[in-house]
């Protein structure tokens, strides 16, 4: 019977670049999910609270040096590590809503020299498959008006424009529902359009199975 009548959650995923709000916007997402009766949860990647996530950590902090290819798989298997966890809630009608995926996986580390966009993709391939992916976006001077940068690794602005051109190619694939969101706008009128995809990504998702990441 439970099989029957209890339909799985989407998979919502927030990506973007530094400053861009996803985090905030995550949590007013879970706050009106809830407020409308429907089972939802946060995850964040890195999940630093694991073996993993704690290297990971340590990397970002700039306590360690990882190589840059270890470094990639890490947060590859920190993703895949939590897939069970994903896969049980979804089963449970759980929505499960994300700070960053494979995409920021992917993103950041072919950002540096070196490294292809499909060399990057491939350790993630095979990962559940986000219902609905919503990048937001920033225009270069509200990013400037929203401060510095902290002191993470990464967080440099000519860093992050190279990051932000990655995602402008991983948006190009059409087999993944990407969703623009102007995110220079104000934190209600942003979140006004993040709840429409999603209540409509919830709807679709009810339907189908989870699908497999760039499979
Ligand atoms: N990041 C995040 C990666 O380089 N690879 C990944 O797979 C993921 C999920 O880690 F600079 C980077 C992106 C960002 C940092 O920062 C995590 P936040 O502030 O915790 O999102």
């Amino acid at each position: 019977l439970k099989a029957m009548t209890c339909r799985r959650g989407a998979l919502i995923v927030l990506e973007g670049v530094d400053k861009a709000g996803k985090t905030t916007q995550c949590n007013k997402l879970i706050q009106a999910l809830l407020e409308n009766e429907q089972p939802a949860e946060m995850m964040r990647f890195p999940e630093r609270t694991t073996m993993i996530g704690q290297l990971i950590n340590s990397y970002l902090e700039k306590k360690s040096n990882l190589e840059d290819h270890t470094v990639h798989l890490l947060f590859s298997a920190n993703r895949w590590e939590q897939v069970p966890l994903m896969k049980e809630k979804l089963e449970q009608g759980i929505t499960l809503v994300v700070d960053r995926y494979a995409f920021s996986g992917v993103a950041f580390t072919s950002a540096k020299p070196g490294f292809t966009l499909d060399w990057c993709k491939n350790p993630d391939v095979g990962l559940p498959k986000p219902d609905l992916v919503m990048f937001l976006n920033v225009n270069p001077s509200e990013a400037a008006r929203r401060g510095h940068f902290g002191t993470e690794r990464y967080e440099t602005s000519v860093f992050q424009r190279a990051v932000q051109q990655r995602f402008e190619e991983l948006m190009k694939d059409s087999s993944v529902n990407w969703q623009v969101i102007d995110a220079s706008r104000n934190i209600e009128d942003v979140h006004a359009d993040i709840k429409n995809h999603t209540i409509e990504a919830i709807t679709t998702a009810m339907t189908q199975p989870i699908g497999h990441l760039w499979k």
